[in-house]
C-alpha cells in the first residue's frame, strides 16, 4: 500500500438552510396568520483519529469533504430537516494546519478522538417568528448562515514507542520481523524500506510497546542524501531510538564508531529534540565472525563516551531478549533510563543544517493544542446583523 504523509485538503460544513416566509391559508381562516418555518442547520465536518489507519492515501483521491446542507424551512410551521454531520477518519497522530497561516490546529493522538475541521451554518428564522403586536404579516424571514470553510495540511506522524535507526542495510527491518508480527521486506541492498512499518512488540507481563522502522539514513540525508531525513519525523515523538550499528561492515573498509557519529549527526541537522532522546546502542550482526571481532574494539570506543553497548545478532535471535529488555526500562520504568544515552554532540555542523534543525526542533516543541480560528471581519458582521434583528430578504 502507498505511504502518505502530507496532503492538503479542503472541508466545508453544510450551509444552513434559509427561513420560510409563508401563510397559513384554510378554509373559513382568513388571515391565518404566518407560518413560515426555520432552516435546517448545516452538517459540521468532524475528524475522527482511528487507530486502523496508517496513511493518509485516501486523502489524496478525496479533496474536498462538504458536509450536508441544511433543508430550507417549509410553510405550514414546517422547519427544515438539519444536515448530517460528515465523519472523516484520519490515522492516529494527524496534525492538522491552516493552510493559509501554517497555525496548528490540533494534534488528533488519541484513538477515537473527534475534532470539528468545519463547522456547519444555523439555519435561518422563518417569518413565524418575526411577529410583532404591530407587525402580524411579517414578509420576510432570514437566511441561512453559510458553513465555515477552510483549507487544511494534514500531517501525519506516526505514532510509536521505539524507533529504529540506522544506516541502510544495518538489519533494521530484520529486527522488526524478529520481535513482532509485522514483516517488513527485507534485502541485502541498500533501501530495501521506503516507507515506515510499524510493528507491535508483545512483552512480558502482558506490556506491549510500538516499535517503528524507518528508511536507512546516510550522511547527508539532511541535505536530501539517499532517502532524506523526512521520514524522521515518524520516529519525533518516539520515547526511544534503537540505533543498530552494522559491525560487519568493517570488511569493506567502515568503521563503526564513525558510522555512529554519522547517524547522530544526521539527527542533530534534523533537530536537537530528537538528538537528545534516549538511544539504545546495538551492536549488529554479530553472528558473523569479523563482526564478532570488531565487537570489542566499538564496545571500548564506546566505553570511552560512557556509552553502553548491546550485542545482537538479528539473524540467529541472540540478544535480542536484552534489546527489548532495554526498551521496556525506558518506556515502563518511571526511574531515568540507564541504557546508553548519547552523549557526544556531534561538532560540525554546517550553518544551514543548524538552522534548519532549530526551526524543527520549534516545531516539534509547538504545543498540540486546539487554537481557535481568528472570526474573519465578514462572518463577525453578519453575525452581528442576525443578532441585531432580522437581515432578511424581502419578498
Ligand atoms: N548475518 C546477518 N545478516 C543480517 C542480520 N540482520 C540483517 N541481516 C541481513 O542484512 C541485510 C539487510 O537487512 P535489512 O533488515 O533489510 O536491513 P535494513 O536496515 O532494514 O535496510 P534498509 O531497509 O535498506 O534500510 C539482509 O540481507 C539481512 O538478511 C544479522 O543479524 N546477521
Ligand atoms: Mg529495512
Amino acid at each position: 500500500m502507498k505511504f502518505v504523509d502530507q496532503v492538503r485538503i479542503q472541508v466545508k460544513g453544510g450551509d444552513g438552510g434559509n427561513g420560510a416566509v409563508a401563510f397559513r391559508r384554510e378554509k373559513f381562516i382568513d388571515k391565518g396568520g404566518p407560518s413560515g418555518g426555520d432552516g435546517g442547520n448545516g452538517g459540521s465536518v468532524i475528524f475522527v483519529a482511528d487507530a486502523q489507519l496508517t496513511t493518509l492515501l485516501d486523502f489524496r483521491y478525496q479533496q474536498h469533504h462538504f458536509a450536508q446542507k441544511g433543508q430550507h424551512g417549509l410553510g405550514s410551521d414546517c422547519n427544515g430537516r438539519n444536515g448530517e454531520d460528515m465523519v472523516v477518519k484520519v490515522p492516529l497522530g494527524t496534525l492538522v494546519f491552516d493552510e493559509s497561516t501554517g497555525e496548528q490546529l490540533v494534534d488528533l493522538s488519541t484513538d477515537g478522538e473527534r475534532w470539528v475541521a468545519a463547522r456547519g451554518g444555523r439555519g435561518g428564522l422563518g417569518n413565524m417568528n418575526f411577529t410583532t403586536s404591530t407587525r402580524q404579516a411579517p414578509r420576510f424571514a432570514q437566511d441561512g448562515i453559510p458553513g465555515q470553510e477552510f483549507t487544511l495540511t494534514l500531517e501525519l506522524k506516526l505514532l510509536a514507542d521505539v524507533g529504529l535507526i540506522g544506516f541502510p542495510n544495518a538489519g533494521k527491518s530484520t529486527f522488526v520481523s524478529r520481535v513482532s508480527r509485522a514483516r517488513p521486506k527485507i534485502a541485502d541492498y541498500p533501501f530495501t524500506t521506503l516507507v515506515p512499518n510499524l510493528g507491535v512488540v508483545a512483552y512480558k507481563d502482558k506490556l506491549s510497546f510500538v516499535i517503528a522502522d524507518i528508511p536507512g539514513l546516510i550522511e547527508g540525508a539532511s541535505e536530501g542524501h539517499g532517502l532524506g531525513h523526512q521520514f524522521l519525523r515518524h520516529v519525533e515523538r518516539c520515547r526511544v531510538l534503537v540505533h543498530l550499528v552494522d559491525l560487519s561492515n568493517g570488511e569493506e573498509g567502515r568503521d563503526p564508531v564513525k558510522d555512529f557519529d554519522a547517524i547522530n549527526h544526521e539527527l542533530e541537522a534534523y533537530s536537537s529534540v530528537l538528538a537528545d532522546k534516549p538511544q539504545i546502542v546495538v551492536a549488529n550482526k554479530l553472528d558473523l565472525p569479523h563482526a564478532r571481532e570488531a565487537l570489542a574494539g566499538f564496545t571500548a570506543k564506546m566505553k570511552r563516551r560512557h556509552i553502553e553497548v548491546l550485542p545482537l545478532s538479528g539473524a540467529t535471535g541472540e540478544g535480542l531478549p536484552a534489546v527489548l529488555d532495554a526498551c521496556a526500562k525506558v518506556l515502563f520504568s518511571k526511574s531515568k533510563p540507564t541504557t546508553s544515552v548519547r552523549t557526544n554532540a556531534p561538532k560540525s555542523l554546517t550553518a544551514a543544517a543548524k538552522a534548519k534543525a532549530k526551526t524543527n526542533a520549534a516545531a516539534a516543541k509547538s504545543t498540540p493544542t486546539v487554537a481557535r480560528r481568528k472570526p474573519v471581519a465578514s462572518r463577525l458582521k453578519r453575525k452581528n446583523q442576525i443578532k441585531q434583528g432580522v437581515r432578511g430578504r424581502k419578498r
